[in-house]
This record gives C-alpha cells, structure tokens and sequence, in this order.
C-alpha cells in the first residue's frame, strides 16, 4: 500500500492520478500548503523542504515527483511511460518537460508574488514571469498542431502532468492564452475516469483550456 502526502490541486495530483490510473491501493494524506499542513514536523521529517508530494512505501520515502511517477509507471508497467527504445525517451521528454520547465516556471511566478515587496517590481517581475509561461504553452501548442499528444501518437504521463499544471494559471497576472491544440488534449486528458475522481476527492474545479 502507498501513502500519498499532497496538496489539493499541486503537483501531487499527477501521482493521485496516476495512482488511480494504475488501480493501485493507496491512501492520501492532506498535506494541504494554504493551511501549513507542509511545516508539520512528521512532514518535515519526511521531506525537509515541506514540498508535496512525497510517497511512501514500506516506511521508505521517496520525493521528486518526477522520480515517483517514472518509478510507479516502471515498476507497474504502466502504458503511460513505455519500456524502452525511442517511444520512452519522448515520453520521458515530455514528463521531463512538464517536471523541470514547466513547474519551475509557474514556481519562479509563485515564489516571486510572494516575495517581491515593491509594487512596481513586483508587477514587472510578475509580467516577465507570466510572459514566460506563456511562451511554454505556445511551444506545446506548435507541438501538439504536429502530433496527437506530447510524445507522439498516443497518451503518455506528461499530458497528464500537463493538465495538471494548466489549471494553476487562474491566479496570474495576465491570463494565459492556450492554444486549440494544447486545449484539445487538456479535454481528454480530463475526460478520464481516473482523472474526473482526483479531482472530486481533492475538491478541485478544472477552470482553464475547456
Ligand atoms: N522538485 C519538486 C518540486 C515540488 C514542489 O514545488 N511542490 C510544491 C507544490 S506543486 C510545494 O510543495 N510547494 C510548497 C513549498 O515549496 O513550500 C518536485 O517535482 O517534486
């Protein structure tokens, strides 16, 4: 059995998804940050920089969303990252893109708004981030016009971690302009049954790209 510490709606959703994907057994510990259920102390053991998600399995914690996705699709076999060959290195491309371009660029807004103190700055900083994003989801957007889903032809988990991340762009500056082609994979990544209940157990609204 799997424990997943998350955050309603933050990155820990893609591993909830997947989780339910797979049909595995799991439970969900609500680690939610807006109410600081991140600084605890049982979770700050777990994981010292108080980020979400963090998986346990027999006691042993693993963090990195996206060592906890590669290792759960891997070890189940999961067709959402395929096993070898050229198929697997654009479907890890796409889960890569997602981890570490994508997120960081929403974290950098995020961290920013947090931080930054002077009006002015803060709304130039806020634009530059928020320009930035913007030019990611037009790059997955030229992408998407050549090829069905991230990786190719057919559904791998970085449409999922995509999705997933789409729906943090209510909150900026600017809103976000998706193109048709990332909105036409957002609505059937969304559509999934394993999907539709994540975000009813989390009590999250998909507010973007329908
Ligand atoms: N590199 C980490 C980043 C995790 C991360 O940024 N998690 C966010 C939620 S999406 C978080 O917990 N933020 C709270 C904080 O940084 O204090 C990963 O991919 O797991």
């Amino acid at each position: 059995m799997y424990h997943l510490y998350y955050s309603a709606g933050s990155c820990s959703m893609a591993i909830h998804i997947v989780l339910r994907e797979m049909g595995l057994d799991f439970d969900l510990i609500d680690t939610s940050l807006s109410a600081g259920k991140n600084r605890s102390a049982e979770f700050l053991a777990l994981n010292p920089r108080g980020q979400v998600p963090v998986l346990v399995e027999d006691g042993q914690p693993i963090r990195e969303g996206g060592a906890i996705l590669v290792y759960l699709l891997d070890k189940h076999q999961s067709a959402l990252l395929p096993r070898e060959g050229f198929a697997r290195a654009q479907a890890l491309q796409a889960l890569m893109w997602g981890n570490a371009t994508m997120h960081p660029a929403y974290s950098r807004y995020f961290w920013l708004s947090r931080n930054v103190q002077d009006e002015a700055q803060r709304q130039a900083l806020l634009t530059a981030a928020a320009n930035n994003i913007q030019s990611l989801w037009d790059d997955a957007d030229q992408q998407l016009a050549k090829t069905a889903f991230l990786a190719g032809d057919t559904l791998t988990m970085g449409d999922i971690l995509m999705a997933v991340i789409a729906n943090w762009s209510t909150s900026l500056i600017q809103p976000i302009q998706f193109g048709e082609h990332v909105k036409r994979v957002i609505r059937q990544v969304i559509s999934r049954p394993a999907y539709q209940k994540a975000l009813s157990v989390e009590s999250v609204e998909y507010k973007v790209a329908a």
